[in-house]
């Protein structure tokens, strides 16, 4: 699938906003593969699809869940961390994407994971300091990224984290794990 075609499915399926957040992940993603060395343009194809389920009725995405091989905690969860694992699926369905850089970028770009390789770390970094966001903090990782990928998404993790606390959130298991595995590789 090339960027044209799948910025033409994706921009009907969202808001302005969102789409034109989409079309920043993608410019900041391309930014941070030519630092860390990942194929530019499977990295602006997993931006543009990175949000592509966002705004799917919940019903429709908890049945979906429910009928495909994700696991079924999820649900269990707020429905924000529904929106990649699902589009993980649909764009193999859909698209015929099946390279899983791509799919687990999606798949995990809200929560992050233990053993998040360097492609998905891209993804799950720029998703989060693209230049439209301005989280609390965000300036900090903004600096860090081009420094040292790994340390920059424990900043996104912890701060991530931090958040969902102070809102008494609960907490998907896969934002802690990204969080100590990301802390691991700091000490490592
Ligand atoms: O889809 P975006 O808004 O571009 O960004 P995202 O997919 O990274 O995050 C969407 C929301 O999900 C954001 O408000 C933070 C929230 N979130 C991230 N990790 C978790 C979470 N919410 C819960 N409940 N649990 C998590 O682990
Ligand atoms: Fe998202
Ligand atoms: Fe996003």
């Amino acid at each position: 699938m090339k960027r044209d075609e799948a910025i033409k499915i994706v921009q009907p399926a969202l808001t302005k906003e969102r789409f034109d957040h989409t079309l920043r992940v993608a410019e900041t993603a391309v930014e941070l593969a030519g630092m860390y060395n990942v194929s530019k343009e499977k990295v602006e194809l997993a931006a543009i699809l990175h949000d592509y389920a966002k705004y799917r009725p919940l019903e429709e995405m908890r049945q979906f869940i429910l009928s495909s091989e994700l696991p079924n905690d999820l649900l269990d969860y707020h429905h924000e961390v529904w929106h990649g694992p699902v589009a993980s699926i649909v764009v193999g369905e859909q698209f015929g994407i099946s390279d899983p850089e791509i799919k687990g970028a999606i798949r995990y770009h809200t929560t992050g994971k233990a053993n998040l390789g360097t492609f998905e770390m891209v993804i799950f970094l720029a998703d989060y300091i693209e230049p439209g966001r301005s989280f609390p903090g965000v300036e900090k990782v903004r600096e860090m990224a081009p420094r040292d990928l790994n340390h920059a998404c424990w900043m996104v993790s912890r701060n991530t984290i931090q958040y969902l606390l102070s809102k008494n959130a609960s907490i998907y298991p896969d934002s802690f794990h990204a969080y100590n595995y990301f802390l691991q590789k700091l000490n490592g």
